[in-house]
């Protein structure tokens, strides 16, 4: 198989990568930080590509796509994973520009990516495309706001891609993980402060990137007349909150 990882430089995406490969299977490692994916390139050998890609850019996309070397452009597995969370601050409150890169990256560069490669799919009456969801786009909580609706976009995009996609050979499923350690994502939310991170999962026994993977990987190699709409996993830590009722 020939697998399509956004978001490869890190987190799940590296994990899946390394999962692909070491299973015997060929991956495109594409994110910004070029010199993390050759580095996670050199690490995997011959069957990883490193291609530096911004998903918030249409012509990154395309000429990332454009530039694919014979051999590699057959893509099997598309796995939208390249996303991101900023901010935990309530609706009021959140810089208006954290919402913007949000919705940019995690439905507007995964719907661009999906385009670009879905017709080759059709065309060769196979693929899977795999979009990285969330717990936050099924369960509100405070200051998940756009993040969670992003996510609850993801899950949407899937389904109904699933109903144009029926009788085409090609499949589509919304992975959607709760708290999972060992990436960057917290950092990235909290934008460097490690100990506010560091702080979500303190005392937990989160997911890890591998869990992830594999999770993908199972997905990706099931037998092609299955397809996984939608599963949603969390560590056994995590559970359900009660209403809010704000008392007088
Ligand atoms: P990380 O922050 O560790 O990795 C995110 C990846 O996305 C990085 O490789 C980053 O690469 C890439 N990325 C971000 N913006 C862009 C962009 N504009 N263009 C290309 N690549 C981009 O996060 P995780 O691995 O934890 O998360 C991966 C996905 O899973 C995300 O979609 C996230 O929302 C989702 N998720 C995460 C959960 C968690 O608790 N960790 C739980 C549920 C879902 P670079 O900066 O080099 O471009
Ligand atoms: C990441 C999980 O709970 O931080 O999508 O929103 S959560």
């Amino acid at each position: 198989m020939i697998v399509f990882i956004t978001g490869a430089s890190a987190g799940f995406g590296a994990a899946m990568a390394r999962i692909f490969v070491r299973n015997g299977h060929k991956a495109i490692l594409a994110a910004r930080r070029t010199d993390r994916i050759a580095h996670l390139a050199a690490e995997l050998g011959d069957a990883a590509l490193p291609v530096t890609l911004d998903v918030t850019s249409r012509a990154s996309i395309d000429a990332a796509i454009a530039a694919l070397p014979e051999g590699w452009r057959d893509i099997d597995v598309l796995v939208n994973n390249a996303g991101l969370a900023l901010n935990t601050l309530p609706a009021h409150e959140v810089p208006l520009d954290d919402w913007d890169t949000m919705i940019a990256t995690n439905c507007q560069g995964l719907v661009t990516m999906t385009r670009a490669v879905l017709p080759g799919m059709v065309a060769r009456g196979s693929g899977l495309v795999i979009n990285l969801g969330s717990v936050a786009g099924h369960y509100p909580y405070p200051g998940g706001n756009v993040y969670g609706a992003t996510k609850a976009f993801v899950e949407q995009f899937t389904l109904n891609l699933r109903a144009d996609l029926v009788g085409t050979g090609v499949r589509a499923t919304n992975l959607a993980p709760g708290l999972c350690g060992g990436t960057e994502f917290s950092n990235v939310r909290f934008k460097g402060d490690d100990a506010a991170a560091a702080k979500v999962y303190e005392g937990t026994t989160p997911l890890s990137a591998e869990d992830i993977a594999n999770t993908a990987y199972w997905i990706a190699t099931l037998p092609p007349h299955v397809n996984v709409n939608s599963i949603e996993l969390m560590p056994t830590c995590q559970g359900f909150s009660p209403f809010t009722i704000k008392r007088s």
